[in-house]
C-alpha cells in the first residue's frame, strides 16, 4: 500500500470545488499564452480538448485531497499519456500542466491547504513521470478460455451470430452462464478496451461490441434454468457517474441464477433515486458498482445516506467495479462492508450475509 497524503477538511474541499472551474480556464489560457503555435495545429477544437483534460486532472484530484490515495491519479495520468501517445498529441505538457495547477492553488488557498494540494500534484507527477514510457497499470484479467479470442473476434466484426454461436456453444458443453461471462466475455472486452485504448478499435466498433455482448448475456440467461427461489433479494447499480454496466449485468445474472430477486436498477443513478428505492424494497444485500476514483465520494455519500435511513437495519453493502479491483483498500475508506472483484465473489458474499 502506498502511503496516504494529507487531506482537507470539508470547507477546504468545498473551495476547492468552487475553484474548479477557474483553475481550468486559468491553466487553459496559460497554455495558450506560452505555447498557443503549437496547439493552433489542433483548431478551435484544440482549446476545448485542453480545457477538458485540465478539468479531469481535477476530478481526479478531488478524491486524492478527499481521501488521502495518490495512486487512482497516478493510474489516471499514466492512461492519460498512452491515450494522447497513440493519437500523436505530445504528453510533455501533461506533467507542466500539474505545476501550474500547484501555482494556480498556492496563489488562491489558504497556507494550509495549499499544502495538502500542492504535495497531492507533486506526488501525482512524480509518479506520471517514474512511469514514463511503461504501460498504464491494468486490473488483472480472469483466465480466459480459448472461446474469448473468438469472441473478441466476433465482436469486433460486429457478428451477433458468430457471439451467440460461442455462447451457445459453451453452454450445451454443460458449462454455467456465470462462468461463460466471466472467462470468455469480460477478457474480450478488457481486451477491447486495451485496443481502444491504442487507437486500434474505435469508439463505434467498442460500442457495437459492448451492445452484442450485452445481448448475448441476456439470450444466456434466458437459456439458463432457474434455480428454486431463495426468498433473498439483491439490489445492484452503478453509482451517479458510472456508466459501466455489463460487470453490475453479470452480477444481476449470477444472483438470479443463484435463486435470488434482482432490482437491477442500471447505469449512473442518482443517488437520492438510489437511497428512496432501497428503502421501499427490502434487500439482504445492496452492490454499488464504481469505475472511477471521482466516484468514490458519491458511493461514500450513497453509504452514508443508507445508513441515515436504515440505522442498525442496514442491508449489507458490497461495492465493486474496476475501481475497486484496482485498489480494494478504497471500499473500506467509503464505509462499504466488503468488496467483490467478481460476480462469483459477489454471491458467495451474499450467501454470508
Ligand atoms: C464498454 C466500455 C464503455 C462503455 C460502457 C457501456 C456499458 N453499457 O457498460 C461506455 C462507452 C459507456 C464507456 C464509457 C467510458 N469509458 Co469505458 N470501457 C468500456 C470497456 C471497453 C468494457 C467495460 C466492460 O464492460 N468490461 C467488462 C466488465 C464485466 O468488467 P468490469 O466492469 O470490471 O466488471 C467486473 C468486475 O469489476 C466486477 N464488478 C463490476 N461491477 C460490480 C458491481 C458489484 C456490486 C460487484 C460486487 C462487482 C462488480 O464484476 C465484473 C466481473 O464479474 C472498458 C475496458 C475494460 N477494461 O473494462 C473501457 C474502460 C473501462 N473505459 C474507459 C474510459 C476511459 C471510459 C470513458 C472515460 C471514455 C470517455 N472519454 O468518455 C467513459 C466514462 C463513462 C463513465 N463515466 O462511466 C477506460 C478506463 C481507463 C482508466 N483510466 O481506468 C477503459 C479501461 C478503456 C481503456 N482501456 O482505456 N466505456
Amino acid at each position: 500500500m502506498d502511503s496516504w497524503l494529507l487531506t482537507l477538511q470539508p470547507d477546504g474541499l468545498q473551495r476547492f470545488k468552487t475553484l474548479q472551474a477557474d483553475a481550468v480556464n486559468t491553466v487553459t489560457e496559460r497554455f495558450y499564452g506560452t505555447h498557443g503555435s503549437i496547439y493552433e495545429q489542433f483548431g478551435a477544437r484544440g482549446r476545448e480538448a485542453c480545457r477538458e483534460d485540465i478539468a479531469f486532472h481535477l476530478e481526479f484530484l478531488r478524491p486524492v485531497l478527499e481521501f488521502g490515495h495518490v495512486q487512482p491519479m497516478a493510474d489516471y495520468l499514466v492512461w492519460l499519456s498512452s491515450v494522447l501517445t497513440s493519437r500523436s498529441v505530445p504528453t510533455d505538457h501533461l506533467a507542466l500542466s500539474l505545476d501550474w495547477l500547484s501555482e494556480f492553488f498556492a496563489d488562491h488557498m489558504n497556507a494550509a491547504e495549499a499544502v495538502v494540494i500542492t504535495a497531492a500534484l507533486r506526488k501525482a507527477r512524480a509518479e506520471l513521470v517514474a512511469a514514463s514510457g511503461t504501460a498504464p497499470p491494468r486490473p488483472e484479467s480472469p483466465a480466459a478460455w480459448p472461446e474469448a479470442a473468438f469472441f473478441e473476434t466476433a465482436l469486433l466484426a460486429g457478428d451477433r451470430r458468430d457471439a451467440l454461436r460461442v455462447v451457445d456453444g459453451c453452454l450445451d458443453d454443460g458449462r454455467g452462464l456465470v462462468d461463460i461471462e466471466l472467462h470468455v466475455i469480460v477478457p474480450a472486452l478488457y481486451q477491447i478496451g486495451e485496443k481502444w485504448q491504442i487507437n486500434e478499435v474505435t469508439i463505434a466498433e467498442e460500442h457495437v461490441a459492448t451492445a452484442i455482448a450485452q445481448a448475448v448475456m441476456t439470450s444466456g440467461l434466458l437459456r439458463s434454468m432457474p434455480p428454486p427461489a431463495t426468498g433473498k433479494r439483491t439490489l445492484l447499480a452503478c453509482v451517479e457517474g458510472n456508466h459501466h454496466t455489463v460487470g453490475l449485468q453479470m452480477v444481476s445474472d449470477a444472483f438470479q441464477l443463484a435463486g435470488w430477486d434482482v432490482d437491477y436498477l442500471g447505469a449512473n443513478v442518482p443517488t437520492g433515486a438510489l437511497v428512496k428505492h432501497a428503502t421501499q424494497r427490502a434487500a439482504d444485500v445492496i452492490g454499488l458498482s464504481v469505475s472511477f476514483a471521482q466516484q468514490l465520494r458519491v458511493v461514500k455519500d450513497v453509504v452514508g445516506r443508507l445508513t441515515l435511513a436504515f440505522g442498525e437495519a442496514r442491508p449489507a453493502i458490497m461495492v465493486g467495479g474496476r475501481a475497486i479491483n484496482r485498489f480494494h483498500q478504497l471500499a473500506a475508506v467509503v464505509g462499504a462492508d466488503a468488496y467483490c472483484t467478481n460476480a462469483q465473489t459477489a454471491v458467495a458474499y451474499g450467501i454470508g450475509v
